[in-house]
């Protein structure tokens, strides 16, 4: 896969990508991630890329012609048709299902913004599809790129070593993780529960099951539809409501 970030900031991009899984998938050459900065193909003494909006107000809109150009550029540098994602506040929100479909793509273009926003004809000429990725004041597009780009990474098939394993990711059976614990057995803060010391592995895995769907019901409500659980997952959420759960379920 390749992805190509257009940015006032690319290397803000390509910098946070070079480390950890997407560093690593660039590593094994599952992932190519190119930057573009619209700054070099600006013309004029002052090279510039924003301009006062039309009809007054605060801030500055991108001008369309040095992002046209450079995302003309981005789009020749390699043979195949590229989906054009412009982030944006005004964008569908990304989910795990947008990024399984994205991560299937061989090509992706990521427009980012800053100031107010991009000229709207360059997006209505270029863009394929607006995305943000949640409610919340950026102060660009850059950390959402990102954040797309480590999210469609870790699906490159490789990217993941077995312990890192994307099937048993929250979101990827619908329900949040189970609580983690590592040495020692007692501390001060509380003991392990016993299961997980049991050796017990049908025992484990229960337990696993009903502390996900126990902490998913308590804290994404919206991610449940106890209609939608099956008999043996309902019995499991309605003994870890009875038994007050681990840790404590927060009552305040
Ligand atoms: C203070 C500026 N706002 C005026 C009402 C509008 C605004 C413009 C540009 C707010 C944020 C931004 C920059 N944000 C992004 O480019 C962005 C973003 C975000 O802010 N939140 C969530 N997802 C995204 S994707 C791109």
């Amino acid at each position: 896969m390749r992805v190509d970030v257009v940015s006032l900031f690319p290397e803000f991009v390509t910098q946070m990508s070079s480390h950890g899984v997407v560093g690593r998938a660039q590593e094994r050459g599952l992932l190519a991630i190119h930057g573009w900065n619209p700054r070099e193909y600006a013309t004029g003494n002052y090279r510039r890329v924003d301009e006062r909006p039309f009809g007054g107000g605060p801030g500055m809109v991108m001008l369309i012609d040095p992002l046209r150009d450079c995302l003309g550029a981005a789009r020749q540098a390699d043979a195949g048709p590229a989906k054009v994602i412009y982030l944006t506040p005004q964008g569908q929100r990304l989910n795990q299902a947008k990024v399984r479909d994205l991560a299937t793509r061989e090509r992706l273009i990521l427009l980012c913004g800053r100031y107010e926003g991009i000229d709207e004809r360059l997006i209505a000429a270029e863009v394929d599809e607006e995305l943000s990725i949640g409610d919340y004041v950026l102060s660009g597009g850059e950390l959402a790129a990102a954040v797309v780009i480590d999210a469609v990474a870790r699906l490159q098939e490789g990217a993941l070593n077995d312990s890192e394993s994307a099937t048993q990711d929250s979101f990827e059976d619908g329900l949040l993780d189970c609580p983690h614990f590592t040495r020692p057995v007692e501390h001060e803060l509380g003991d392990v529960p016993h299961v997980l010391m049991s050796g017990n592995h049908a025992g484990i895995a229960r337990w696993r099951r009903q502390q996900s769907l126990g902490r998913t019901w308590l804290r994404r409500p919206d991610l449940i539809d106890p209609e939608l659980l099956s008999v043996a997952d309902r019995q499991l959420l309605e003994d870890f409501l009875a038994e007050g759960g681990f840790p404590p379920v927060r009552t305040t």
